[in-house]
Formats: structure tokens, C-alpha cells, sequence
């Protein structure tokens, strides 16, 4: 790792423009770098019992399909280094995942070649739209993995969707079902004045110019 990126984990909290320039290209307008992990969701922390959690692969497909954790595990593992971007403006470098890649999935899915959009459905309640185009880029998995552990509970334990491109809000915790869909169709967050897209480079925080996001909102809620 370069000394710099070194220093910056040793900060709770750094803006863009004190960022070092090797690496700020890599953090979006009006995100802060922060070395912890912080823990956002609506709702209860949901718990498992692993052997009846089960993932629901259903709408535009041939054939409705269920998937047990061990299903997942035995398909090919992929690490994944990547930045992840949260719309409350914090942004975390560097962070390790491990899961099934989405594109290693989709054979098995039997989705209808009309089927351009996905809903990922998740636990308690929470939902996000993803175009398939999206999903299929090479650094999204299902993760059931950070840093080298099993996902905690609280970061979604066992099985989360990881996109990296996009805000953190579409990388839906506690997933289990998997909607292919010929229209797309608002999410939780894309109902409630979050953009559809997402992406935080073009800064597609809402979808409307009147929501805006405190500065520090994300440093009142919980860290790893
Ligand atoms: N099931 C579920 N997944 C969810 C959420 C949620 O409320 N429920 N919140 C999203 C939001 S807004 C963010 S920023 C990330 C936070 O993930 P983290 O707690 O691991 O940082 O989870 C996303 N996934
Ligand atoms: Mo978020």
C-alpha cells in the first residue's frame, strides 16, 4: 500500500480537496474518505438461520428458482478490491469482498432475453432497481464476505449485492430474491427521492433539485 493511502486510513474523515492526488480521481464530488465502515438501514438487523435462508430468482424468467446458501458457494468465488461511495456523502478506498460475480450467475438464471431490469429484493422490506446492464459489470457480486470474514450481520449477513459503481444504496444487505423485469420500476430509496441511476461520479444523488444531503449526516449513525 503507498504511504499515502497509509496516512489517509489514519483519518476518520477527509474531504475531497485534502485527498492526495493519486488518489482523489478516485472519490466523487462532495464525498469524504473515511477509513470505518459506517452502518445504515431502515429497519431491524434481520438474523438467519442459514440453513432455510434462501434466494428467489423470479418474474421474467423461464422457470421460478430458489437458491440455498451452499448453492452459492459452490459456484466459482470472486474477490473483488474496490471503492465504495454512500450518498450520505462518506466514501471508503480500498475495501475486499468476496462472493459470486452476477455475470457467473446469470446462465443459471434462465431470465427472458427481454428482461433488461432487475429488482433486488431484500430484508426487511428493502428493495432497489438495477438495469442487468449494470449487474453485469465485472466487480459486482452477491458478497457473503468483507475483509477476509463472513459478512457481519449488520453489513448484511449472509449474502449482500455489491455495486460498486453506483451508491452504496443499491448494494441491498440481506438479499433474497433476485426480480428480472422487462420495465424498470422504483426501489425503495428511487420511490422516495433518490435518483433511479445512481451514479456517484455524476453526483445522481436525487431526483429532484429541491432534496439536498447534510455534510456530516453519516457521522451520526453507526461504525465499524
Ligand atoms: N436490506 C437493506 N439493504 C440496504 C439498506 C437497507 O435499508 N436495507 N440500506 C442501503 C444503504 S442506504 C446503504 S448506504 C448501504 C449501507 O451498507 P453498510 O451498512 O454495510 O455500510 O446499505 C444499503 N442496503
Ligand atoms: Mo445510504
Amino acid at each position: 500500500m503507498h504511504n499515502k493511502a497509509e496516512r489517509l486510513k489514519k483519518v476518520t474523515a477527509v474531504r475531497k480537496a485534502d485527498i492526495a492526488p493519486e488518489l482523489a480521481h478516485r472519490v466523487p464530488p462532495g464525498q469524504t474518505v473515511t477509513e470505518r465502515f459506517p452502518i445504515l438501514h431502515e429497519g431491524e438487523v434481520p438474523r438467519y438461520d442459514l440453513g432455510s435462508w434462501t434466494l428467489r430468482v423470479f418474474g421474467e424468467v423461464d422457470r421460478e428458482q430458489t437458491f440455498s446458501f451452499d448453492d452459492l458457494l459452490a459456484l466459482p468465488q470472486t474477490k473483488i478490491v474496490c471503492d465504495i461511495h454512500c450518498v450520505t456523502r462518506w466514501s471508503k478506498l480500498d475495501t475486499e469482498w468476496e462472493g459470486v460475480k452476477f455475470a457467473d450467475l446469470l446462465p443459471l438464471l434462465g431470465a427472458k432475453t427481454d428482461a433488461k431490469y432487475v429488482m433486488i429484493h431484500a430484508d426487511e422490506d428493502y428493495d432497489t432497481n438495477v438495469p442487468l446492464a449494470d449487474l453485469l459489470r465485472e466487480d459486482v457480486i452477491l458478497a457473503h464476505r468483507f475483509d477476509g470474514e463472513p459478512l457481519t450481520d449488520k453489513h448484511g449477513w449472509p449474502m449482500r449485492l455489491l455495486v460498486p459503481h453506483l451508491y452504496f444504496w443499491k448494494s441491498a444487505k440481506w438479499i433474497r430474491g433476485i426480480e428480472f423485469m422487462k420495465e424498470d420500476r422504483p426501489g425503495f430509496w428511487e420511490r422516495n427521492g433518490f435518483h433511479n441511476d445512481a451514479d456517484p461520479f455524476e453526483e445522481q444523488r436525487f431526483s429532484s433539485e429541491e432534496n439536498s444531503m447534510p455534510e456530516d449526516e453519516w457521522m451520526k449513525k453507526e461504525f465499524d
